[in-house]
């Protein structure tokens, strides 16, 4: 199985280039529902230790529904696959350029969630036009074990996302473990809730001290890592949340910052559906093209689970 990694602000992305499992020729929605319900050995041996790492998002190529997509991609994390995934669009195709698949300027890639469009700046800057994105409920509240009222919004980037700010407490890289915890602890409110079928990741916002930044986010993911990167999809639905609360006009660029200090440059037009079209520029660096080897009689060939 050959395989290229690389990195979105931190935040790491494996191409899969060949070796995955047959998922037929349907919708690519189709074909990732298929992924989850009968692929997990595969999912978890790419994404986990000892082979993957703490963060891992595999991008998984598929040939396109649409033949005017360069590729299909089926993103996917040790916990759940995922309908989009933006530093994941932003490392592919930078790994698509870095093969010589595509040179610079526009091309079309299909996801689960819809057809995204990338803009290939330089070997390493993109710009990701994601799916139409929106917010779904304003202002939930949830009571949270050791935090009390957590109150914040539920919107979809092509993931689902609840954005909570203020963060209840300070989003700053000292604090990773004690963030980790209380998003791990939001998430599970919100399922208690009823509001599972809607989240899939947890947001908190703070203030950042990087002068012209918006703001600084911790991501929480669904396979309990944070996002390194500021989270393409969570920035597609935080834009989606500013424009409903009449804080950001279409047009104007804000920089988001993620809690490692890694930036994304964001804006959005108006969507056709009543929401956003995010534009998310971020950079991304290859790091290693590799042969992905599993011995029958290794113990951990499908990963050390968690
Ligand atoms: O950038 O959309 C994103 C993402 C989702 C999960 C990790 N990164």
């Amino acid at each position: 199985m050959h395989v290229i990694d690389s990195h979105t602000g931190g935040e790491p992305t494996r191409v899969i280039l060949d070796g995955g499992p047959d998922l037929g020729a349907g919708p690519l929605a189709e074909r990732a529902a298929l992924l989850a319900r009968d692929h997990v050995d595969f999912t978890r041996s790419v994404s986990l230790e000892p082979r993957g790492q703490v963060a891992m998002v595999c991008a998984l190529l598929v040939p396109p529904v649409d033949p005017s997509c360069v590729t299909g991609v089926i993103y996917f994390d040790a916990g759940a696959v995922l309908g989009m995934c933006g530093h994941g669009t932003i490392g592919l195709a930078v790994t698509l350029a870095h093969m010589g698949r595509v040179g610079p300027g526009a091309h079309r890639i299909e996801t689960p969630a819809g057809v995204v469009t990338v803009e290939v700046l330089d070997a390493n800057t993109v710009t990701v036009t994601n799916v139409e994105s929106c917010r779904l409920r304003a202002d939930v509240s949830v009571e949270v074990p050791g935090l009390g009222t957590v109150t914040g919004d539920v919107a979809y980037g092509g993931n689902g996302f609840f954005l909570v700010d203020p963060s209840p407490l300070p989003v700053t890289p000292g604090n990773l473990r004690a963030l980790t915890d209380a998003t791990i602890a939001t998430r599970e409110a919100l399922k208690a809730a009823g509001h599972g079928n809607e989240v899939d990741h947890v947001i908190f916002y703070g203030p950042s001290d990087t002068p012209g930044v918006h703001s600084r986010n911790f991501v929480l993911c669904p396979d309990d890592a944070y996002d390194r990167s500021p989270c393409g999809t969570g920035s597609s639905a935080r834009l989606a949340c500013l424009a409903a609360r009449g804080r950001l006009p279409a047009g104007q660029e804000i920089v988001q910052e993620s809690v490692i200090g890694s930036s994304y440059r964001l804006s959005y037009a108006p969507g056709p559906g009543g929401g956003v079209i995010p534009s998310i520029t971020g950079r991304a660096y290859v790091m290693a093209e590799s042969t992905l080897l599993f011995d029958p009689a290794d113990p951990f060939r499908n990963g050390i689970p968690v």
